[in-house]
């Protein structure tokens, strides 16, 4: 017929709002697909069962389906084939007036998947058909009403060339194969689930399952299996066996069971985000479901855990309920976050998977919270929904979660859980539907509370305390205040959970007593107003508070300790998270004297209770390695930065440099002592016992060669050449690459290319590692490294691996005052702008930080964003730069 495929729109996008919700006109209640495949012309056949929403009968309203890049090849209404006329088209939707109040629409489109570089809807990669429609991928697929608020039933037919694509997989369980003229052969799944269309999925090509059974409580066999490219196939267990530990985690913590006979996953070398939930095939990116020891960290086989199992929990937080709208995003993401954190503490170690969380949320989260694009947990508008999957939605979403869970204790949370579960099944609810379920269960009036939803921003939690020898009282003042953020200038109170304890000279926790009622060592205190204060009584000497155990909320604790009550928490403290965070306010402390050293125009003078703390910790006997490798992780310069309204990129680099060489210099006995006694028992083991050994060994490694000691570079070099494992490996090769003298790290980065050139995620670590050097050259080396065969500008783990590991991990060189760091980024999101709009929207962030950079960088990075701007921009990028220059 008559539509050429449409290029997507290019005018200024408009926004969503919340307040604009309205019910969907019509529900569908079956979807039949046919896809035959074909690289550039892949026809899509679909029916669809419409009815009029009851909700929303009273009007004759149009039926609107959403549709994007389809070329339209027919259209018929009850079976009656429609002409242009009976319709309006346009670039993003297919409108039909006057229709019956129940029908059947069919129709067939002409999609082209190889030419898909965006990598939604249906495309190929490494040569295999795949799909994502998570958010809004559905619609370059067919039209259909691509909300999250339509569930409806889907069979699935896949036809394709049986030798490129033996095997052809869809939601659900196979009902129907078969083999067609010409080499085709097809394969019908149903599923039995009504589900929204962004949980729909379709994988076609070569590739071979890894296979294992789960029995359910309830002692239902269910069919898993991985599915991969055939050079992966060792690398799948430990996805299996982090699927079954999910599996059964939830029905025991959570009381759910999985619903289906089979459960699949996929993995993908191209892919924009680490996974996707679609119901009963799961379709990840590789680099977070393959793991073997040779060839991936420890680190890596977290991710892999943490992410299948994150997916798994979905079935039940995600896809059983689902969101009414995507402004719940965080419904079904802060909830799932939340599940897989508590997962994880479950599997390893409470403490450390803390510390670890809140590291990267203080860093990277408030950072967010603090630039142009801030924005609630439950955004109340966007032009890009793709632009919403970020920190805020997940990560601080978890973190409400997570309050919730502490407010109302954990059993009752569990109740909460239930009822939600049991109340919304099979429905798309929104965050008041879960907060009143905890509400109900509680008894708890969460109106207040609510506002963590609603509120941006980092709320600042100011303490001050006062001891009263004569009175024996210890006064504890809590105080809120949360910055405005764009859009939003007035902030109301927040209810904010501090759980705190007093140590007493001794180390004890000492018992609390209030207003004559008992408190225990430790409580929660609820701050509602703006501020408030709690008298403490009976105290015979004046206690030192650990404020916020555990992290209770996500807020930035501002309370002046003295390096001395900081060194005499960091063993004192009975919380392990504050124990650490101690530990981390005062070497921020020693760094940011430096700093202020260095711009007062004085030479550096290291804070000798930093060294003597670390000393301490490092003469006392290891009884935990894995904590203590987080205790000897000096704060990120992305964390010092987090501090200053006014940033000094060079001022932070060197002031942590010059920490970080002293320290090692001075203990650079203890720290050798420490490396061999871990580096002995050298044969690879999964355990934690062995994790932690690694980490920590490999900590010390990095002190170490720190001091660039020719003895430092020679037990690089060695653990380099004699590793068993990637963890070590990658650990050595990095001191090696990012020491200054570079004789032994450029062999050694030959070494290893040629040695996994073969693995493309080996690959990506190998870029990540050259690119990330402290050294001048780094820039340089993205340039040259950008040329390389084994880069693409397509794949955006390889874009992630090397531009943005540049652009985020290494901020004194990406902030080089000649700017051509800057000009870097830039034109490599204008390519990709073109390219994968989405990706080219997450790249250029660091870009739009430019508020607190002095004016002269202010400057030049205000300068590329506006070259930015003058492109032709996709909704993804020209909201974020809007956004930021606004
Ligand atoms: N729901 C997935 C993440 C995801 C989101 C969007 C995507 O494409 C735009 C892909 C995956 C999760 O939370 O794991
Ligand atoms: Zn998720």
């Amino acid at each position: 017929m008559n539509q050429a495929i449409s290029s997507p729109s290019l005018q200024a996008p408009k926004a969503i709002h919340l307040k604009d919700y309205l019910p969907p006109a019509f529900l569908v209640q079956q979807v039949d697909l046919c896809f035959r495949l074909d690289d550039h012309h892949t026809r899509v056949i679909s029916r669809l069962q419409l009815q009029r929403n009851p909700a929303r009968k009273e009007h004759d309203l149009p039926l609107v389906l959403q549709g994007q890049q389809l070329q339209l090849i027919e259209l018929k209404l009850d079976g009656r084939t429609l002409s242009s006329s009976d319709y309006e088209l346009t670039d993003e939707q297919l409108t039909l007036t006057g229709v019956p109040d129940s029908l059947v629409l069919e129709s067939e489109v002409e999609i082209d998947p190889l030419s898909n570089t965006a990598l939604e809807g249906l495309y190929q990669s490494s040569g295999n058909f795949c799909t994502q429609c998570e958010a809004e991928g559905f619609r370059r697929i067919t039209f259909y009403p691509d909300r999250p608020d339509v569930l409806a039933r889907f069979t699935t037919r896949i036809e394709a060339d049986q030798s490129r694509f033996p095997v052809l997989l869809s939601n659900g369980n196979p009902i129907e194969r078969g083999e067609l003229p010409d080499g085709h052969h097809f394969v019908t799944w149903e599923d039995p689930f009504p589900k929204p269309a962004y949980l729909f999925a379709l994988v076609a090509g070569q590739l071979h399952p890894v296979k294992d059974t789960y029995t359910t409580l309830s002692g239902r066999q269910v069919a898993l299996e991985v599915w991969v490219e055939k050079e992966n196939l060792h690398k799948c267990d430990h996805a299996l066996r982090s699927l079954k530990a999910a599996m059964q985690w939830d029905e025991q913590t959570y009381g759910r069971e999985y619903d289906l006979d089979i459960y699949m996953i996929v993995a993908v070398n191209d892919f924009n985000m680490g996974a996707m939930e679609n119901k009963g095939l799961n379709i990840f990116n590789s680099s977070c479901v393959l793991a073997d020891h040779r060839s991936e960290t420890d680190m890596a086989f977290h991710r892999v855990e943490s992410v299948v199992a994150h997916e798994y929990f979905h079935n039940w937080s995600g896809n059983r309920v689902t969101c009414r709208d995507w402004f719940q995003l965080s419904l079904k993401e802060g909830f799932t976050v939340f599940r897989d954190q508590q997962f994880s503490a479950d599997q390893h170690s409470p403490a450390v998977e803390r510390i670890q969380q809140v590291a990267m949320l203080r860093t990277a989260q408030f950072a967010e919270d603090a630039g142009p694009t801030a924005h609630p947990v439950r955004p109340e508008s966007y032009i890009e929904i793709n632009n919403f999957y970020t920190l805020t939605v997940y990560e601080k979403g978890a973190e409400v979660v997570r309050m919730l869970s502490e407010l109302v204790g954990r059993d009752t949370f569990r109740k909460g859980s239930d009822l939600y579960f049991e109340r919304f099944d099979g429905q798309a609810v929104t965050v008041e539907d879960f907060v009143a379920c905890m509400a109900e269960v509680s008894g708890l009036d969460l109106s207040q509370f609510m506002r963590w939803y609603s509120q941006a921003g980092t709320p600042q939690l100011t303490a001050e305390s006062h001891y009263n020898p004569t009175a024996r009282t210890f006064t504890l003042t809590l105080r809120q205040h949360t910055p405005a953020t764009p859009g939003q200038d007035l902030k109301e109170p927040l209810l904010i959970p501090v759980k705190l304890g007093l140590v007493g000279p001794s180390g004890q926790d000492l018992p609390m007593e209030v207003n004559g009622e008992l408190w225990g060592q430790e409580r929660v205190v609820h701050l509602k107003e703006q501020e408030q204060t709690w008298t403490f009584h009976n105290l015979d000497a004046e206690p030192v508070p650990s404020l916020l155990r555990g992290f209770s909320a996500p807020v930035r604790l501002l309370l002046d300790r003295s390096p001395e009550q900081l060194a005499f928490l960091m063993t004192a403290d009975s919380d392990g998270f504050n124990r650490w965070d101690a530990g981390q306010q005062l070497a921020l402390l020693a760094i940011r004297e430096l700093i202020n050293q260095q711009q007062c125009g004085a030479a550096m003078m290291l804070n000798p209770a930093l060294i003597q703390a670390y000393r301490q910790l490092l003469d006392a006997q290891v009884t935990d390695p894995a904590i203590l490798a987080e205790m000897l992780q000096l704060p990120s310069e992305a964390y010092i930065a987090e501090q200053y309204d006014q940033v000094d990129v060079d001022a932070i680099h060197l002031a942590r440099d010059y920490a970080r060489k002293t320290l090692a210099t001075a203990l650079y006995p203890a720290f050798l002592k420490l490396y061999q006694q871990f580096a002995k028992n050298q044969a690879w083991s999964a355990e934690a016992a062995a994790v932690a050994g690694r980490r920590l060994k490999n900590t010390c490694l990095g002190w170490l060669v720190a001091t660039e000691s020719e003895e430092a570079l020679q037990l690089a070099q060695r653990q380099f050449e004699q590793a068993d494992n990637m963890t070590d490996q990658l650990a050595a090769l990095i001191c090696l690459a990012h020491a200054e003298d570079t004789t032994s790290g450029d062999p050694a980065l030959k070494a290893f290319a040629l040695q996994w050139a073969h693995d493309p995620l080996v690959m990506d670590s190998w870029f990540s590692a050259q690119v990330t050097r402290p050294h001048p050259d780094a820039l340089e080396r993205v340039k040259l490294l950008m040329a390389h065969p084994a880069f693409s500008l397509k794949n955006p783990n390889k874009v992630r691996a090397l531009i943005g590991a540049f652009v985020n991990q290494n901020r004194h060189n990406f902030h080089r005052r000649d700017g051509s760091g800057y000009a870097l980024l830039a034109d490599t999101v204008i390519e990709l702008n073109r390219i994968n709009p989405q990706i080219a929207a997450r790249l250029v962030i660091p870009l739009t930080r430019f508020r607190r950079m002095d004016d002269y960088r202010k400057g030049l990075m205000k300068n590329e964003l506006e070259r930015i701007r003058a492109e032709k921009l996709s909704p993804d990028l020209f909201e974020v730069i809007e956004k930021s220059l606004a």
